[in-house]
């Protein structure tokens, strides 16, 4: 190699956005955009697939926003499935095949399943799936045994139902006439097809951003590995319902990757993301294997090592640039994952080319992720790990089958053996993820009023790029003087 042909990676601190002629009122900016070739959301923000960011509960939190959260796959099968399931029926129009229990399970059992589905009552069938009554929180409340059977305590029919194709107006009549919470829809023959629930009313109103699918059931994706393993767990997360697949791997230029891409994406109809890549023909590989978005970020994680210990990776705003040459003509959306502090980051990753983000460090602390608050010296922290740290690779016995499979570590017999490429570690706690989400398009809201662009596309068409020195980046954060208040969108580093 010459010296002369060595290119220059840039990444977020050696870049800033030109402020453009605009005429642009950032309250009112659409910021709609593809994750993938038939998924859109109405933010651009993914949560990332990490055992201490994404399971259930932080995805349902990412889709009520309007941005979609990729569950992690550090896990096995049925867990991920299991969550998968969770995700899809937490919120709809209608639950199309929803959680019931029998007139022979106990209050205990009840008690259960509502903890385990934040749910707060279900259906009663018997064994032909023929409706029997509903057993509610106001039914349990007053019984102090939990061995009592539902039959005992459930409210019997008949009960205010719907028929099979009843309309959303139709629905909302009938709870509001009977002053009900749950309507359960039920055809000719008094079999269970359905539930609405008021709730999903409220939630709809409370979420319009909300991203659904067609049924009006929140989106969920999932990552997966390589090898017929992960074969298997796709093909088990299509079932659950899930709604894209991500085939989520250190080194997205593989062999191994472009072959699950292509596989997947050729027995299944759901969308399939590639990753990670960080360079022109990486994300061409990925795009020609079929992948319908590209992942891209190799070594920009908050806790990833690898560019120390492996010396690979390319700063991230060149790597979404390249990646990005490779996919725009191919009408495939880039993810731009790893690396982002700051809202600012956000809008410099839109204008390199992302058409959406994914987010670890800067979720992690709030309250939705998994895992514990930790309290240290008074103050308030959430775990964070690298899903390449030893501490994820040697988790839930999914050492060997994981860290084979994302990081290509095959010599996991003795984990004296692991090469970690993570770290360890925690971030303060933010609170609930709608507040922080709220700061963060808030920044990117801003950017595009800067830049002049209405819409994420414009985004890519006008943002134009300045590269800094690091006399500009002292100046670009506050400097001389003493933060006194914290501010909601801005922490030292
Ligand atoms: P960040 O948002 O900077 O915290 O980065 C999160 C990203 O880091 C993840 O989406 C993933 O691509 C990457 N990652 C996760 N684990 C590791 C690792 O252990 N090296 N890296």
């Amino acid at each position: 190699p010459s010296f002369e042909t060595v290119p220059i990676g840039l990444t977020f601190d050696d870049v800033l956005l030109q402020p453009a002629e605009s005429e642009v009122i950032p309250s009112r900016v659409n910021t709609v955009t593809q994750v993938s070739r038939n998924v859109r959301v109405a933010l651009p923000l993914l949560s990332s697939p990490m055992d201490t960011v994404t399971e259930a509960r932080m995805a349902i939190a990412m889709a009520r926003i309007g941005g979609l959260g990729v569950l992690h796959r550090n896990l096995s099968i049925d867990d991920q499935a299991l969550q998968v399931d969770q995700v899809k029926r937490s919120e709809a129009g209608m639950v199309t095949n929803p959680i019931t229990c029998s007139p022979d399970d106990t209050m205990r059992d009840v008690d259960a399943l509502c903890a385990r589905y934040r749910i707060s009552g279900v259906p009663v069938t018997d064994a032909s799936g023929t409706l029997v009554g509903i057993v509610t929180n106001r039914d349990m409340r007053f019984v102090t045994d939990g061995g009592t059977p539902v039959r005992d305590i459930m409210t019997r029919m008949p009960l205010v139902t719907a028929p099979v194709g009843v309309s959303k107006d139709g629905a909302l009549a009938l709870l509001r006439e009977h002053k009900v919470e749950k309507l359960p829809i039920v055809d000719e023959a008094g079999k269970l097809r359905g539930l609405i629930t008021v709730k999903d009313f409220t939630k709809s109103e409370q979420y319009p951003d909300a991203t659904k699918d067609d049924a009006g059931r929140l989106r969920v994706a999932a990552a997966v590995g390589v090898g017929d393993d992960a074969y298997k767990r796709a093909r088990t997360l299509v079932d659950a319902g899930v709604d894209i697949l991500v085939v989520d791997t250190a080194h997205g230029h593989q062999r191994a990757v472009l072959e699950m891409v292509a596989r997947v994406k050729k027995d299944t109809t759901v969308d399939v993301i590639g990753g990670n890549v960080a360079t022109y023909a990486g994300a061409k590989a990925l795009v020609d294997a079929g992948a319908d978005a590209v992942k891209v970020g190799v070594g920009p994680g908050a806790i990833c090592t690898t560019r120390v210990v492996a010396g690979v990776g390319v700063p991230q705003i060149t790597a979404v640039m390249e990646a990005t040459r490779a996919c725009r003509p191919a009408g495939v959306p880039v993810i731009a994952d790893g690396g982002i502090q700051y809202s600012g980051d956000i809008a410099k990753a839109l204008v390199a080319g992302a058409s959406t983000v994914m987010l670890g460090s800067l979720l992690a602390g709030c309250e939705e992720s998994p895992g514990d608050l930790l309290f240290i010296n008074g103050k308030q922290f959430k775990a964070y790990r690298g899903m390449g740290s030893l501490g994820a690779m040697q988790s839930r016995g999914q050492a060997r089958s994981y860290s084979k499979d994302r990081y290509f570590q095959d010599d996991v017999s003795n984990e004296e053996k692991l090469v970690p490429e993570g770290v360890e570690g925690q971030v303060p706690y933010r609170g609930p993820l709608a507040r922080v989400a709220h700061q963060l398009i808030g920044g990117v809201r801003l950017a595009m009023g800067y830049v002049g662009a209405e819409s994420i596309p414009e985004m890519h068409r006008r943002g134009k790029l300045i590269r800094i020195t690091a006399a500009g980046l002292k100046e670009s954060h506050p400097h001389d003087i003493q933060m006194t208040v914290e501010a909601p969108n801005y922490h030292t580093r």
